[in-house]
This record gives C-alpha cells, sequence and structure tokens, in this order.
C-alpha cells in the first residue's frame, strides 16, 4: 500500500526488491564505485545468499547490475557470504569471501574478474582451487569468516596479509579473535603465530575491518600503508552477540602480528561504535580517486519480518561515511556523509538565532514535505544555566532514560523529524548535558525512537552515547532524513547514530520542530539549514536495472 511504498528511500542504496545485508568487496576500480552486497534474489528475508552488485560514479546514483556470483559449488551451496577486495600493487583486483560448504562449514575462497578490462566487472571467476582456506584446527567450523582486504607485509613487500574473524570458547573465554594469514598468491596460506587481538567476553567477531590512520586527520590511507609514528591502526569488529560494529585506535606491529590498543578500557566491543543506532557488518575501502577512506553499513529493517515480506523488501545501506582520525580529541574517529551527498542539495531553508525556551516547541516552516532532507543546526546553551547547575543528572544514559519526553535541568533539547502536525509521531534527535560536582559537563546525544511511529509491531528505543565536546565548542548535528532512515552526526562525526522508523500519520506531511524539554537552561539555535534532497532513484523503476 501507500505507506509500504512511501518507506523506499529516495538517496540511499538500496536494490529494487528483496532483502540485502552486508556491504562486501567495497572498492574503486577504473572510474567506477562498486558496491557489492549479501543479498536474497528470492525474497525479503535472509537465504540463499549471492553477491549482489552495483556500479556508480559519485557514490549517490546508482546502476543496479546482475548479481556477481551466486552459491553454485559445494564450498559455497549454503552461501556466498562477506568477503572484501584487494586491488594489488599491479592493479590487479582480488576478492575473497566466505562459502558456506555444503556441510555449512566457513571456508575461504578466491575469485577474480572474469575480464579484468571490463570497467564494470559483470562477470567473476571462481578459482579453480578453492577453498583456498579452511578453519584451522582449533577452530569451529562455523566461527571462522568474512576476509578482510588483504595489506602488504611491511617486511617483505611480495607477502600479503589478510585477518579474518573467528571466537575461542576454550576455558569458557567467549573471546572473540582476529587471526591473520600471510599470502604470495592468495592460493596457499600460512597462520601467523599468535593472534592479532583478542577480547575475552565479546563473542565472535564478525567482518572485520583493520585499517591505518593519519594521526593529523588530513587523508585516508591506503590500506597497505605501513605503521608508523604518524600512523595509527583501527580494528573493527561486528559483535555478533549485539549486532554492534565496534572499533578500537590502537598501534600495529606487524613483526610481532600485535595491535594493541590505545586504551584498554575502550578495547574492541567494549568501547566506541561507529554508530550508536542500528547499523552493522561495516566495511571501509580505500578511495585513492579521492584520498580518502570510505566506509559503508549495513541499516536493516525494525519492523517485523512480516512487514517486510509485503514491501517485498528488507534493508538499506547507510549513507557512506568518510572516516578520519580526530586530531583535536586524539580518541575518537569522525564519521561524515561524503561530500558527493552535498550535490544532492536543492532547495533550502535557514533559520537563524531561534530561542527555544525551558519546555517549549518551536515549528520550522517549511512549505514541501519534510521526508528527504538534509539538516545541519548549531545550539548554544544558555551559560548561566549551566554555570548554576552544581550536580545535573550524573549517569545519565540515553538508551536507559525517558527519552524527548524525559525532563532534566540541562536537557533534553534538540530536533524533532518525521513529525506529524500534532506531534503524535516523531523521531527526536537530542543533546543532553550532565554536570557532576567537580563541574565537570558531559554532553550526551542521543535518539528517541519511541515515538516514531504508532505501529506496534516495531522496536523502538532511545540509543546514542556520550559525544566529546571540547573547549568553546557550539553544539552541532547533521541529520540525513529519507523517509524511513534517520542518520544523525554531532559534533562534525565525533559520534553517529542511525535509526529507522515507519511513521503512519507523519508520512507524506513530515515535519521538522525545535524543541527543547530542559526545565532550567534557555537554548538558542544559532543556525538552522535545511536542503531537500534530490532523489537519486526513482520509485521503483525498473528502468534503472541494466539490461543485459
Ligand atoms: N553476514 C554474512 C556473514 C557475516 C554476517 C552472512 C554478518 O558472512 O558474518 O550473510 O552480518
Amino acid at each position: 500500500n501507500d505507506m509500504l511504498r512511501w518507506q523506499r528511500t529516495g538517496f540511499h542504496f538500496q536494490p529494487l526488491r528483496n532483502w540485502m545485508n552486508d556491504p562486501n568487496g567495497p572498492v574503486f576500480y577504473k572510474g567506477w564505485y562498486h558496491l557489492f552486497y549479501q543479498y536474497n534474489c528470492g525474497g525479503a528475508i535472509w537465504g540463499n545468499i549471492t553477491w549482489g552488485h552495483a556500479v556508480s560514479r559519485d557514490l549517490t546514483h546508482w546502476l543496479h547490475l546482475p548479481v556477481a556470483m551466486v552459491p553454485d559449488h559445494w564450498y559455497d551451496i549454503n552461501g556466498v557470504w562477506t568477503g572484501s577486495a584487494t586491488v594489488l600493487p599491479n592493479g590487479n583486483l582480488i576478492m575473497l569471501y566466505t562459502g558456506s560448504t555444503n556441510t555449512t562449514t566457513q571456508v575461504q575462497c578466491l575469485v577474480v574478474p572474469t575480464n579484468p578490462a571490463d570497467p564494470l566487472l559483470i562477470h567473476w571467476h571462481k578459482h579453480e582451487a578453492n577453498p583456498i582456506l579452511l578453519p584451522p584446527p582449533s577452530v569451529l567450523p562455523h566461527d571462522f569468516r568474512d576476509p578482510t582486504t588483504a595489506w602488504t607485509d611491511p617486511s617483505d613487500p611480495s607477502t600479503f596479509l589478510v585477518a579474518i574473524g573467528s571466537k575461542d570458547d576454550s576455558s569458557n573465554r567467549h573471546a572473540g579473535v582476529a587471526y591473520v594469514y600471510a599470502t604470495r598468491d592468495f592460493l596457499s596460506y600460512h597462520l601467523l603465530p599468535g593472534v592479532l587481538h583478542t577480547v575475552v567476553g565479546t563473542g565472535m567477531w564478525e567482518c572485520i575491518d583493520f585499517f591505518p590512520v593519519s594521526v593529523d586527520g588530513q587523508a585516508g590511507l591506503d590500506t597497505s600503508e605501513k605503521a608508523g609514528e604518524r600512523i595509527k591502526h583501527i580494528l573493527k569488529a561486528s559483535i555478533d552477540d549485539d549486532r554492534h560494529d565496534y572499533y578500537a585506535i590502537g598501534r600495529y606491529d606487524a613483526n610481532e602480528n600485535k595491535w594493541v590498543p590505545d586504551d584498554a578500557e575502550k578495547d574492541v566491543g567494549i568501547g566506541l561504535r561507529y554508530d550508536w543506532g542500528k547499523f552493522y557488518a561495516a566495511k571501509t575501502f580505500y578511495d585513492h580517486h579521492k584520498s580518502r577512506r570510505v566506509l559503508w553499513g549495513w541499516v536493516g529493517e525494525t519492523d517485523s519480518e512480516q512487514t517486510d515480506v509485503s514491501k517485498g523488501w528488507a534493508s538499506i545501506m547507510s549513507i557512506p561515511r568518510t572516516i578520519l582520525f580526530d586530531s583535536k580529541t586524539g580518541r575518537n574517529l569522525l564519521f561524515w556523509p561524503v561530500e558527493e551527498v552535498n550535490f544532492l542539495r536543492t532547495k533550502s531553508y535557514e533559520f537563524s538565532s531561534i530561542d527555544v525556551l525551558p519546555g517549549s516547541i518551536v515549528p520550522l516552516n517549511m512549505p514541501a514535505e519534510a521526508a528527504q532532507i538534509d539538516i545541519e543546526a548549531e545550539f548554544e546553551v544558555e551559560k548561566t544555566a549551566v554555570t548554576m547547575a552544581v550536580e545535573a543528572d550524573v549517569g545519565y544514559n540515553c538508551s536507559t532514560s525517558d527519552g524527548a519526553s524525559g525532563r532534566g535541568l540541562l536537557g533534553p533539547f534538540g530536533l524533532l523529524v518525521l513529525a506529524d502536525k500534532d506531534l503524535g509521531e516523531q523521531t527526536a534527535t537530542y543533546f543532553y548535558l550532565s554536570v557532576s560536582i567537580d563541574g565537570t559537563i558531559q554532553t550526551h546525544f542521543c535518539q528517541d525512537e519511541t515515538r516514531s511511529s504508532r505501529a506496534s509491531d516495531i522496536v523502538k528505543r532511545v540509543v546514542g552515547y556520550t559525544v566529546p565536546v571540547l573547549h568553546g565548542e557550539m553544539l552541532t548535528v547533521r541529520i540525513l532524513v529519507d523517509h524511513s532512515i534517520v542518520e544523525s552526526f554531532a559534533q562534525g562525526g565525533r559520534s553517529a547514530i542511525t535509526s529507522r522508523v515507519y511513521p503512519t500519520k507523519a508520512f507524506h506531511s513530515a515535519k521538522v520542530f525545535l524543541f527543547n524539554n530542559a526545565t532550567a537552561a534557555s537554548v538558542t539555535a544559532k543556525s538552522i539549514k535545511i536542503w531537500e534532497m534530490e532523489s537519486t532513484f526513482k520509485q521503483n523503476d525498473e528502468e534503472q536495472a541494466y539490461q543485459f
């Protein structure tokens, strides 16, 4: 029906129909960005996993291509699972992926373009030697998957290293593990002694990603960039137990096959997340065309499987995000929509210096339906209210709080999007300040989904975490709203939150409001810019599909 059709996005990547999950093998090759993804050709739920494929010139407009790989060998008959691309020093491209075999053992497989001269990479050849890597004896057959992009061994340029995620349940460790293999030809592999990293209690590590970042925070780095004084390495794991993507910043010593986190308390699986909302199985690639590292994440549905079947599709990809090290804090990454997203901005609306008094709501008047928009807003909190707060809401936690309807001295305040005119439905993106007795201020950045839809068969939560705010900085937020997805970024991307939302009243008449539910602090929205966003797909347009 009309409402379910409306939920399809205008400028996010999604297949024309059916189920999608993890992004696979993203790469820039001969002038085209390629995105592969876990795809079920047969329906809107997980199963029969193939690699869907699409290409783009600009990471925003996509051409759907035929599926790149299907389960057609004993070693991947239960699914062509997640994998990564590696561009070799000679420019050749290879893919490694996990096959789920006829006995559902997880094995690693090699695939190469049938015609490397084809920039669209339509046809793929599974190597005769497959599977090229089996689980080592100590690893269970279901705990060995998702090979990373390979990087060059710094001490031997003809050797490549690949990480694979696993789990170690010996002595009740329930540890996530990253193994590293060395290979010269991608056909025979040698397991390096020890492990790259492991964290007790975090369970299976899916979709590991491992890459360098420059501490100057300027440009992205090639995956093979050697470790050094000005370089740190990021290790990311998708934690199967809680379905979130966790990363940590650390140092890599290739000789020792060891990566060590800067802060053991913020280790992989227990510390920072790429995104505090619905976002999983993410993967980066180095875009040598624009010298940047780009992140894709799978944003699943939070409605019921039955609804997914009725609408005929499930899942969206996040907006591709550039990743940089935050040289100002030195403790986190920055996630920001790729610059090409700005080129989709059309009509704009600007507001400035709007005072939002404690307990008030201010509509932002825009003539059009605000269902496909990009918002940038800056807030300033009344200083005296903050300095007079002796102690306020220490221990506040987005996920256990009352969300946007709660009332504290210094929060919540922010924006309501996809709201209907009487606010029966609304998705709130907000800040909330807490002050401890010694005067330390913590800023929480949260998204409240609990009133995003009147429908009941939906998971609705308050999500978010604290975000670093440096002295003299305003509170800033960017929100991408696209029908059934709200992607928010605070403080230039120090924190990101993605929500899936399914308005039943606000659809076709979505509005934007400012709100301040604090009891003590007045808030000024210093500047707000809202852009309508161009559609990159025509809704349900079969013509967009590649003809062959
Ligand atoms: N999805 C794939 C696996 C991976 C999981 C199967 C993560 O390779 O571990 O569809 O979502």
